[in-house]
């Protein structure tokens, strides 16, 4: 006697290659969008979704897209990423079988490769809880805060200080906006392409206080286009942050092997894989 059950799709490896598709088609769509690419935002989406992990309570992190929903969405640190969530948003109606969860991470990691950067492998099995799984507001690091808040938040989430400098090497990316943070402006001279240059000019530039009504950050000296937060100026106060800048800034190839490693490790931050999930590295549109 055949089952009347109906057949439950499972997704493949081609099921999720073309949602990397979809979205790394779309990336550069809307040339008025800052420095015309979603790129950027869509790694800080997948970033703020995974980074208010707690390794002691095992709470938070990528595994239930929970910033979907008040209060997280309207935690300061949030401000600004309803621009990635809208930008996904027609990609999860077409590809309705995926998870906002996976989704989200997806999207980081197309970002992070279209946008030349290393390899990210990713594993899919992500599920979406509902807003009673919101972490608290102020998991996520406060860029007016130094060495000491830096450590507290990322050892939090598991990190170590070399992890903490390999992650923000993300800030070759993307920029910031008065209307978001408060802050202004990008970090280098090419925020939709990743290399080790946030590393570089942290340690080559002249960096001076910004002259403004705005919260306090650097500006380069030289040419006044760049900025620096204070919590990106600690990383080169403190001694042991420090060599690992040097690191970077020396050898982009070191700095994509370990910012591989680590955004993987952020991105899978208590998430409860089942032992025979697959793990791949999607193929590149913009190659
Ligand atoms: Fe960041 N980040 N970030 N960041 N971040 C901002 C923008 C972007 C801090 C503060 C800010 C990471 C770490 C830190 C990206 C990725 C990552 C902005 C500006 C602030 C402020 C937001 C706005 O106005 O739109 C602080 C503080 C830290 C820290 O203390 C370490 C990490 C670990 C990542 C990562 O991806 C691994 C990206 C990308 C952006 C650019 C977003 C955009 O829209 O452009």
């Amino acid at each position: 006697q055949g089952s009347a059950l109906p057949k439950v799709f499972k997704p493949k490896f081609e099921d999720y290659q073309a949602v990397y598709n979809e979205i790394a088609n779309r990336l550069e769509e809307n040339e008025d969008y800052d420095d015309g690419s979603y790129g950027p935002v869509l790694v800080r989406l997948a970033w703020h979704a995974s980074g208010t992990y707690d390794v002691n309570t095992k709470t938070g992190g990528s595994n239930g897209a929970t910033m979907r929903f008040s209060p997280e969405s309207d935690h300061g640190a949030n401000a600004g990423l309803k621009a990635a969530r809208d930008f996904l948003e027609p990609v999860k109606q077409k590809f309705p079988w995926i998870t906002y969860s996976d989704l989200w991470i997806l999207a980081g990691v197309c970002a992070i490769q279209e946008m030349l950067g290393p390899d990210v492998p990713y594993r899919p099995g992500r599920q979406d809880k509902d807003v009673s799984a919101c972490t608290p507001d102020g998991r996520l690091p406060d860029a007016a805060q130094g060495q000491d808040h830096l450590r507290n938040i990322f050892y939090r989430m598991g990190f170590n200080d070399q992890e903490i400098v390999a992650l923000a090497g993300a800030h070759a990316l993307g920029r910031c906006h008065t209307d978001r943070s408060g802050y202004s402006g990008p970090w280098t001279f090419s925020p939709t392409v990743l290399t080790n240059d946030y590393y570089r000019l942290l340690l080559e530039e002249k960096w001076q206080w910004k002259k403004w009504n705005g919260p306090k950050q650097y500006e380069d000296k030289k040419t006044k286009s760049l900025m620096m937060l204070p919590a990106d100026m600690a990383l080169v106060e403190d001694k042991k942050f420090r060599e690992w800048v040097k690191k970077y800034a020396a050898d982009n190839d070191l700095f994509f092997k370990d910012f591989s490693n680590v955004v993987v490790k952020l991105f899978e931050l208590g998430v409860p894989f089942p032992e025979d999930t697959p793990q791949w590295v999607f193929k590149r549109v913009n190659a």
